[in-house]
């Protein structure tokens, strides 16, 4: 790759003047393109795509929307510009000029929380590989492979950081990013979730609504980071992760509206025969795909979490914005954690605020979910359905945090592991549950045309109609 190869990754990063960044992105591009051959969407590679790029940072103009084969996707790098020279906003730190170098005394914590996200971001490309060849719609492959080649991108940031500020343990990260697989035995990825498999729709969707928005309320706790580089890059990273929040919650709405409308259609509600998604199903997958995410917060009694806020690390969500938290350094304060006690039971205790770090930002979290609950459950409504979908409790299903391993009902309410075991198909989706999704998933590859299981969308991407065409295949 000569230089000005260089100018065919987008970045505001100097990149045509870092000699040292320059070679090391070198050796690891081709290796990313290996990956993204082997591990990337299967099919597809040789398709024009409508597909928007990232080009610059501008907030008006930073999306380029155009047809472009997946392996030709422009990867930029891209850290959100500053005005001025940025504080520390929380922590022991508050108020000190904050880092664009990496002090030795953090080192090790912050590559593991860059190598913690970067890993994430291949781990969803491998997990939603098979995903095309079912494809509901033109409009839902396009936006499948949206996702896929910017959370290709949101790794390329991460192995930014690792390149440019981490030296020769950070190249050998970068390399392992592309070495671990999802699923493997031998090298999985590093979070739970990301191990698990995403073989139909209603997965993805779902996914893309809890998994995702994970990724938005860590995004926005490294935002605040003392760490300006890694503040900057998640920032702009979350401009794209909204588009992937989108098409999980309307995904998952589109699914609801469809079901609504076949059990109005049926006169005893069964909407299988018409070829819909019963809502128990859809209740058992949010339960699943809940409880799997929150345990991507880490544990709500956490001394990682009070290290990461004490020295200025990791923030919460907003941490720097006007008038959502009193006190930034959040030292004599204490949060109330429901746990378990000895007995079965559950107990409230009060623990450090700072401890409390991963329960303060699951608590943002949760809150949005209910927003998106609501929003599926007016769907309902306005079909006349009188049934309704709720959220899981944190108590229910948990193998990280305080909950792990206790048996509660999705209501929260505690229960014998014998109960838990004999009652799980009523709560969490059974091999039956999902062969039966499986079965609806065949693809539907003509302009404008919607499969039986899913409403269309309210609009098309970027000003273009629903039929327009947004794969060109080969
Ligand atoms: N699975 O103090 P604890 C995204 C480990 S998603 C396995 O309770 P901590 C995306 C933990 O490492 C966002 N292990 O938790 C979404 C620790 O190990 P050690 C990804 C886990 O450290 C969709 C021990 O348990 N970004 O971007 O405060 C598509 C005790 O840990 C898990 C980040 O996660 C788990 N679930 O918090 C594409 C941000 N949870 O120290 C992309 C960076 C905990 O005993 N990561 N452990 O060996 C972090 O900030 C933290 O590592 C975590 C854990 C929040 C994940
Ligand atoms: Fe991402
Ligand atoms: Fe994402």
């Amino acid at each position: 790759m000569s230089i000005s190869q260089f100018d065919s990754i987008p970045n505001n990063v100097d990149l045509n003047s870092d000699r040292k960044l320059q070679k090391a992105l070198l050796r690891w591009q081709p290796n990313y393109l290996d990956w993204w051959h082997e591990m990337g969407p299967e099919g597809f590679q040789a398709d024009n795509i409508y597909l928007r790029t990232a080009i610059s940072v501008d907030a008006g103009g930073w999306a380029h929307y155009d047809y472009v084969k997946m392996p030709e996707y422009r990867w930029g790098i891209f850290l959100t510009p500053r005005a001025t020279e940025q504080t520390i906003g929380f922590g022991d730190e508050l108020g000190k000029p904050a880092w664009n170098e990496v002090p030795g005394e953090f080192r090790k914590e912050l590559r593991r929380i860059i190598v913690t996200q970067g890993d994430t971001e291949p781990a969803s490309v491998e997990q939603q590989r098979l995903l095309g060849q079912t494809a509901p719609s033109l409009y839902d492959l396009r936006n499948l492979f949206q996702v896929n080649v910017e959370e290709g991108r949101h790794l390329w940031a991460m192995v930014h950081l690792l390149h440019g500020y981490f030296g020769r343990d950070g190249r050998e990260e970068a390399e392992d990013m592309l070495v671990r697989r999802s699923g493997n035995e031998d090298s999985p990825r590093i979070l739970e979730a990301f191990n698990k498999p995403i073989e139909d729709w209603l997965s993805f969707f779902c996914f893309a609504m809890f998994t995702d928005r994970d990724g938005k309320y860590q995004l926005a706790a490294l935002a605040e980071s003392a760490f300006d580089p890694l503040a900057r890059a998640t920032q702009f990273m979350l401009t794209e992760e909204a588009f992937h929040l989108f098409v999980g919650e309307t995904g998952v709405d589109r699914v609801v509206r469809r079901t609504a409308e076949l059990m109005m259609q049926d006169p005893n509600g069964d909407v299988r025969k018409l070829g819909g998604i019963p809502l128990d199903i859809i209740q058992r997958y949010i339960n699943e795909w809940y409880s799997a995410s929150l345990d991507l917060f880490g544990g709500e009694d956490s001394s990682n979490a009070a290290t990461y806020f004490a020295t200025g690390l990791k923030g919460r969500y907003k941490e720097t914005t006007k008038g959502r938290y009193a006190d930034h350094v959040a030292l004599g304060e204490s949060y109330s954690l429901d746990r378990p006690d000895d007995k079965g039971g559950v107990m409230t205790e009060d623990i450090p605020m700072r401890r409390a770090m991963n329960a303060v930002l699951q608590d943002s979290y949760r809150s949005d979910c209910e927003r998106a609950l609501n929003r599926w459950n007016k769907s309902l409504a306005k079909a006349g359905c009188p049934e309704r979908l709720s959220l899981p409790s944190p108590r229910f299903n948990r193998l990280q945090g305080v909950f792990m391993d206790f048996a509660a009902l999705p209501d929260g309410t505690p229960i014998t592991r014998e109960e838990w075991e004999s009652k799980r198909a009523t709560f969490l989706p059974s091999e039956a549950d999902r062969d039966y999704v499986k079965s609806l998933m065949t693809k539907v590859y003509e302009p404008g045309k919607m499969a039986n299981w899913i409403a269309a969308p309210a609009k098309g991407v970027n000003g273009r109609p629903q039929d327009f065409e947004y794969v060109r295949f080969a």
